[in-house]
């Protein structure tokens, strides 16, 4: 079958795809592994998901009647509500019958003389597309840890991501749960709460900050809603894409008292989650200022978690710069350390050696378990692009290019590789964004370039290789004048083992790197062939 478009991945950003190209009158069609639309929201089912950016910014901004209609019942959203909105957006704009679920591609090849992609799913089926958009998100493969003895645990074991369906029971269960980011952190009070014992297993500790969800009441989402327009202007001139209250002041324009206020108000009540990221303007620029929010940071985990052993596990060193890892949004997260039934172990000192039949062995000692949770994370940003032969001109294979790292002209496309677009890719600003806005910026601008090639007849628009390395080379120059080239986060892949080393977003921001794409449209798409 020959289509204008393939879309691989039917989470936000294929779905909105698949609508814009439906709009535009080309031929397409989703492919999606899953069983269910929803791409990371459709996998990450683990007790206590939530989206970590609020429900009225984290949904989609294009249809002002959507937004009225649907109505988000907490400030942040769980797994199963956003899950319920896609599902909604999929129906009400009938995009399910163009999303082939049960999917999986294997390879997508470029037909140079007939300018196609020749894309085959695992299960043998072909088909053709003129242009292949990759929606394969930024968190859609998991990272494992390989220990020695997994096969052999008697117990049951799951990952945060691959949940099962039917949920977990931990009710008078003894659990070790590995890993505290995002995941770990949202998942520890729930199975604490459930397990007859809990033992987290923590390698790097992890800034986190309450989240203070709440529930809307009609009163207030009413009120919300009818200032979104104004919330949206104000998401998209957001370095974050989405509002936060930013400070405009550096830490050193502030006095004493202050920036202890400033503080305050954002870990308490009207603040929470990333507007702690926003408290001063240099905070991850400036060293200094980010040690002063780190140590506040430190001082609210000793006045919360009464055992000071667990107090200093839990307290990011003073080498890591308070959001050079993304950062958690909490419910009781470190309160859950006060129960009875809840230990931690730094596995940095003291490191997993094995499972055995009965348990998880650390060189401290022995744990006899029921279950073993992960939370260890994503092979992000690449993982999902390069599990698929992807090959372009001249039979180059993606994997080959990117050996050292992923290479892209803005975040979304690739020399070598025409007709093919990725969204939130690899040197965009994505993952250090409200990912929806994201994934609308550039659904939106794939989509008007492709209609500028098509009203042209081109048959090939490409990245061009001098403008993907002058791309490449800046996304690095802006990293480095950033904190967040350190530690050990997903964003610089350092979580995988084996995995170059390179900080993989755009850190300048989603206003200013939208006004690099809007430049380079309005310049005849600047630094693509087009033939
Ligand atoms: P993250 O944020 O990558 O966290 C994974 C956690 O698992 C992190 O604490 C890791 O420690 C830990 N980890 C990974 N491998 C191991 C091994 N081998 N042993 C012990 N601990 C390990 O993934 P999440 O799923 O929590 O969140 C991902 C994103 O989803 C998040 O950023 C939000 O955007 C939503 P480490 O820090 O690497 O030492």
């Amino acid at each position: 079958m020959q289509l204008d478009m393939l879309v691989v991945g039917a989470g936000f950003a294929g779905i909105y795809q698949l609508y814009k190209a439906r709009e535009a009158g080309m031929t397409v069609r989703v492919l999606e592994a899953g069983e269910g639309v929803g791409g990371t929201w459709f996998w990450n089912r683990y007790p206590g998901a939530r989206c970590d950016v609020e429900s009225l910014d984290y949904s989609y901004s294009f249809c002002r009647e959507l937004e009225e209609e649907w109505e988000w019942t907490e400030r942040y959203a769980s797994q199963s509500e956003i899950l319920s909105y896609i599902n909604h957006v999929v129906d009400r704009f009938d995009l399910r019958r163009d999303i082939q679920l049960n999917t999986r591609v294997a390879s997508a090849h470029f037909d140079e003389d007939r300018a196609l992609w020749s894309v085959r799913s695992e299960d043998g089926e072909h088909l053709e597309a003129k242009f292949l958009v990759m929606a394969t998100g930024q968190l859609s493969v998991p990272q494992k840890p390989d220990l020695h003895g997994l096969d052999d645990f008697k117990g049951q074991w799951y990952h945060s991501a691959r949940w099962p369906m039917e949920g977990v029971d931990f009710t008078g269960q003894r659990v070790v749960l590995i890993g505290t980011g995002s995941s770990g952190v949202q998942m520890t009070p729930i199975i604490a709460a459930q397990a007859s014992q809990l033992t987290v297993l923590q390698r790097t500790a992890n800034f986190s900050v309450p989240a203070h969800n709440m529930p809307f009441t009609p009163e207030s989402l009413k009120a919300a809603k009818a200032r979104y327009p104004e919330r949206r202007a104000m998401g998209r001139e957001a370095i974050t894409g989405v509002f936060l209250n930013a400070n405009t002041k550096t830490a050193a324009e502030m006095t004493e008292d202050e920036r202890i206020a400033e503080l305050e108000y954002r870990w308490k009540g009207a603040g929470g989650g990333f507007r702690m990221l926003r408290a001063f303007a240099d905070l991850m620029s400036n060293l200094q200022t980010n040690h002063l929010v780190a140590e506040f940071a430190r001082n609210k985990i000793h006045a919360v978690v009464k055992d000071p052993r667990k107090a200093e596990i839990l307290s990011p060193k003073p080498d890591l710069p308070y959001g050079h890892k993304r950062l958690c949004g909490d419910t009781h997260y470190y309160e859950t350390f006060n129960r009875d039934n809840v230990d931690l172990v730094d596995v940095k000192a003291h490191p997993i050696t094995e499972i055995t039949p009965t348990g998880l062995r650390t060189t401290q000692g022995h744990h006899e378990l029921d279950v073993i949770v992960f939370a260890t994370g994503f092979d992000a940003m690449t993982g999902a692009l390069l599990a698929m032969d992807i090959r372009g001109t001249g039979g180059q294979s993606l994997r080959e290019k990117w050996a050292a790292g992923p290479r892209t002209y803005l975040g979304v496309s690739i020399a070598g590789f025409p007709n093919l677009f990725v969204i939130a890719g690899p040197g965009s600003p994505a993952a250090l964004s409200n990912v929806v806005h994201s994934i609308e910026t550039h659904v939106d601008w794939i989509s008007n370039f492709i209609g500028h090639s098509r009203s042209k007849g081109t048959r090939r628009i490409e990245a061009e290789q001098a403008h993907e390395d002058q791309w490449v080379d800046h996304v690095n120059e802006v990293a480095n004048q950033t904190l967040y080239p350190v530690g050990n986060s997903w964003y610089l892949g350092a979580n995988m083992p084996g995995k170059p080393r390179v900080f993989m977003p755009y850190a300048a921001g989603v206003p200013a790197y939208r006004r690099i794409i809007e430049g380079v449209a309005e310049k005849n798409y600047e630094g693509f062939a087009q033939v």
